[in-house]
């Protein structure tokens, strides 16, 4: 796309905006900004919210660091809800209830703990039905905002506070489950997987296309949290580009079922690079736990080369 990614940014006022209260060296506030910077200026949108930290942190009544509407829904009804709200501005704009320029785009946010694990029914069935609507995961790999609870988006061996590491366990037990390839599932026109990297481009121009598709879209954001995942906060930046430089997080694309992979790194980096700087990972390195690493860097490969087949089966279907 031929644009100055800096000059749209600058241009354009934030729409989440400073003072919330989410910690320094958070993710999740970075993607909701970025996001919402996709958004045309003279459109509006509604924003569904589930309880986590995005939401807690951000929407302290009477204070809200969203400039645009918001409703603060159940884990279990984000995506209803916000379906709800599409179909009832169609049905008014129908009716000719609603001004003729009036262009408001609806946008659901919900963590991993939201997503993955309890409002997958009702994300499933507003993606199946179609509505014009992005979902957004940002994904910090558990409950964090309860005090860091294993969720079905923990990796592997993680430790936290209900899969500790010790001499009984060695973290997690339970494999990552795949939401995005889920989400591929639903047939929608389009998916995606992006993280804050290289000067957010991966991250605008993906929620751009996710808001400006007709019909259902969703975004799985990698979103790293300093107090699960035990990084300083300074290295905020470093641990997403660690997780797409080893493929831990890979950046790509469905679009009406063609996978594009956005970025292939030439050095695939060691798994141990992304690990290492995380406190939940740490019993990794301990001896006699390098079995633990093997098997990670297993997971990580298998994954990687299977999207790579399925970029190069789709491209010849297409
Ligand atoms: C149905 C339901 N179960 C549990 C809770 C308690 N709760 C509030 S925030 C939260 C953690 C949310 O985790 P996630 O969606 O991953 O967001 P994060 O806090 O990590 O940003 C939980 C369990 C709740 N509000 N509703
Ligand atoms: S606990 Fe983690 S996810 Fe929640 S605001 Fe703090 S850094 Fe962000
Ligand atoms: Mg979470």
């Amino acid at each position: 796309m031929a644009y100055n990614l800096k000059e749209v940014v600058a241009n354009k006022p934030s729409r989440f905006t400073a003072g919330h209260r989410m910690c320094a060296g958070c993710g999740a506030p970075i993607v909701g900004r970025m996001v919402l910077r996709a958004l045309k200026p003279e459109d509006h949108a509604v924003i569904s919210c589930a309880t986590g930290c995005m939401e807690v942190s951000t929407f302290i009544y009477p204070y809200t660091a969203w400039t645009d509407s918001f409703i603060h829904t159940a884990f279990e009804s984000t995506a209803a809800a916000l379906s709800g709200v599409e179909a009832a501005y169609n049905s008014l704009k129908k009716q000719g209830k609603l001004p003729e320029d009036n262009h408001t785009k609806f946008i659901a946010f919900g963590g991993d703990g939201g997503t993955y694990d309890i409002g997958i029914q009702s994300l499933s069935g507003a993606m199946e039905r179609g509505h014009d609507m992005v979902y957004v995961c940002y994904d910090n790999g558990a409950y964090m905002n309860t005090g860091i609870q294993r969720s079905s988006a923990t990796p592997r061996f993680a430790d936290t506070t209900t899969s500790p590491a010790g001499k009984v366990s060695p973290g997690k037990l339970q494999p990552r489950k795949d939401l995005t390839k889920i989400m591929c599932g639903h047939h929608i026109p389009y998916v995606a997987q992006t993280a804050p990297v290289n000067n957010f481009k991966d991250l605008y121009e993906k929620s751009e296309k996710a808001i400006y598709t007709k019909g259902p879209a969703f975004l799985n954001v990698l979103a790293p949290c300093p107090r699960g995942w035990g990084y300083p906060t300074d290295e905020l930046m470093d641990i997403n580009k660690l997780a797409v430089e080893t493929c831990y997080w890979p950046l790509y694309e469905v679009i009406d079922g063609r996978y594009v992979i956005n970025y292939k790194p030439k050095n695939k980096l060691p798994i141990e690079e992304f690990l290492k700087p995380q406190k939940r990972f740490k019993h990794l390195f301990k001896p006699g736990n390098e079995w633990m690493i093997e098997e990670f860097q297993k997971e990580v490969d298998d994954r990687w080369n299977e999207l790579l087949s399925l970029e190069e089966l789709t491209n010849k279907q297409a």
